[in-house]
């Protein structure tokens, strides 16, 4: 008993530690501490703000518009705001969520530069114990992992990348104090979403710039701009309509999803549709018709439409052709540009085929392809991140009977709503695989989750209870569901990360669910039914305290 005295006066107790300070993270502790409860949150980087913090590449900016890209749990903190352009640049955001932090008074329970390595129930108990990679040790009833779904960084299984004796960046871990490319000669591989936006601004400024695409990618004109003082004042004044407008969406943003099938509509009409949307710029092209994600020929009209507006915009036609992507539209997530296809028409932008020609090596002075060699002084990997599953395999997790999320998952993530897993009491995960997250504006989709979370911790502890976690039939049935309703899609027809395709080894499973409303429908339904699905159990009692 000495012994086990000793080591509880060693940890740290809190009655929940959350494990990242970014949009989740910052929500789930101020829900928390609305709980009267004991919170901590341990954020491995040096400042609050997730992957608005990791990802300051160049051209980093939000794709959902900030009118939406905003919490909606405080209607003063979204009165009060005033976003200055279309779609947030990184730096604003990262100030809007330091402003959150102190407007809440959250710094004080949140560790900066803090990584957390394990976490490990304890079935005596019923408490989590969490160790950092200092070896600082501390036990929770309640443990929330709201580590995002993009911040594991994936780095590509080329050889020789140590050989290299140039400056290598990754954009999800760019360098804070910027990167200055004057002049210089720079490689990027990657056509993802972090390069589509970076491209064109370090096209600008380098000497020349290699481009290694793998596969083409589908993208619309953002049209950033200032953002309109008339916009912003008639959506705050009726803020909640707004929200209630866009939550009522599939992605939880504004699509303004047009109910029509592409296919029942003549060309001309369809070609008018498109145009609209173009003009407009972003999501809304993505809800041009209703068949567009479960139709191939559907599909195809809009893969005709995108490629034919490369081929007009790109001077050079074996250029033009090379950037047109062949597989569905928006099975692998679409882009929205600023002068991404433009920027293929400058001198010094050279597009390079990795799919025919693939990268073989690194080599001290740059890389080597199956058909030539080239040299650069800095390299980019936008070569994205290990998806939905690494920021939560990252850290050693044990469950019931020491088993590991590692094991639990060997064969694919499985969840129950995406926010729970059988065999791991009292774990939550915020927009973990199952649930819609990176199908939607994910602050709504965070939100929901922090809400869903906090409110079913209040309901355990007022009937008395310590224990909550999902059963495995519930489970079974919630992933038959997510890929049942992919399978309605065209979505598991590309490589996408979604599958989590863009990892060698990493098991091929469609990860989110697809649909915000119906998702939330059936996360309240389970409360409803007296969280069904779930086992609730009291925790068990306190060990007396030895005196000797
Ligand atoms: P993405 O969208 O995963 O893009 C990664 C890119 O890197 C993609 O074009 C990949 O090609 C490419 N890639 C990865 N490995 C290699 C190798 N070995 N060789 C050549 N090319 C490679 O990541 P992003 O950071 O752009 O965006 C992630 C999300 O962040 C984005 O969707 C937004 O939600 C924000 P591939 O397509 O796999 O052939």
């Amino acid at each position: 008993m000495q012994r086990h005295a000793d080591v509880r006066e060693r940890e740290e107790a809190y009655d929940a530690i959350v494990v990242g300070a970014g949009f989740a993270g910052l929500y789930m502790l101020h829900r928390l501490r609305g709980l009267d409860l004991k919170a901590r949150v341990f954020e491995a980087g040096d400042g609050v703000g997730g992957t608005w913090y990791w990802n300051r590449y160049p051209g980093a900016r939000c794709d959902i518009e900030s009118m939406e890209y905003s919490y909606q749990f405080s209607e003063e903190l979204q009165q009060e705001r005033e976003w200055t352009e279309r779609y947030s640049a990184q730096p604003e955001i990262l100030r809007y969520l330091n402003h959150v932090a102190d407007r809440f008074d959250l710094r004080r329970d949140i560790e900066l530069g803090v990584r957390v390595a394990a976490a490990h129930f304890d079935e005596t108990s019923g408490k989590w114990s969490v160790e950092t990679n200092q070896g600082r040790k501390s036990s929770a009833r309640w443990l929330v992992m709201a580590t995002g779904c993009l911040s594991q960084p994936n780095r590509p299984a080329i050889d020789g990348l140590e050989r290299f004796e140039g400056a290598v960046y990754h954009t999800g871990t760019w360098p804070h104090e910027g990167v200055d490319f004057t002049g210089q000669r720079v490689a990027i591989i990657g056509t993802g979403s972090s390069a589509l936006q970076s491209i064109p601004v370090i096209a600008a400024e380098a000497g020349q710039l290699y481009v290694f695409q793998r596969t083409a990618t589908y993208s619309v004109p953002a049209r950033n701009a200032p953002l309109d003082p008339e916009v912003q004042r008639r959506v705050k004044a009726d803020y909640k309509g707004f929200r209630a407008r866009s939550n009522a969406e599939w992605g939880a943003a504004y699509f303004n999803a047009n109910p029509a099938p592409a296919l029942s509509a003549s060309a001309d009409e369809r070609q008018a549709i498109y145009d609209e949307r173009w003009e407009i710029g972003g999501l809304q092209f993505i809800g041009s018709f209703a068949d567009l994600l479960v139709s191939k020929e559907a599909n195809d009209t809009a893969g005709d439409y995108l490629r034919r507006r490369i081929r007009e915009v790109v001077k050079d036609p074996a250029t033009a052709e090379l950037l047109s992507p062949q597989q569905v539209f928006a099975c692998k997530r679409p882009c929205f540009d600023t002068d991404y296809f433009e920027t293929f028409n400058r001198p010094n932008v050279t597009l390079l085929d990795a799919k025919t020609y693939p990268i073989e090596e690194f080599t001290v002075a740059g890389l080597r392809t199956a058909q030539a060699s080239y040299a650069f002084d800095s390299l980019i990997l936008a070569t994205g991140f290990d998806a939905m599953t690494g920021s939560l395999l990252a850290v050693d997790i044990r469950g019931r009977g020491g088993e590991s999320l590692n094991q639990a998952w060997a064969a694919g993530p499985r969840t129950y709503l995406g926010l729970s897993v059988a065999g791991f009491p009292n774990l939550f995960i915020v927009s973990g695989p199952g649930s819609p997250s990176v199908l939607t504006n994910m602050v709504p989709s965070i939100e929901q989750h922090v809400n869903w979370i906090a409110d079913c911790i209040g309901d355990v502890r007022a009937k008395g209870l310590g224990l909550i976690e999902a059963t495995v039939p519930a489970q079974d049935a919630w992933v038959d569901r997510v890929n049942a309703i992919a399978e309605t899609t065209l979505y598991p027809t590309c490589n996408s990360w979604y599958l989590g395709a863009n990892v060698p080894g990493k098991p091929r499973v469609f990860m989110p669910h697809i649909g915000f409303p119906p998702y939330v429908a059936k996360c309240n339904e389970v409360v409803a039914n007296g969280y069904e699905g779930f086992k609730l159990s009291p925790a068990p009692a306190e060990p007396a305290l030895a005196d000797a």
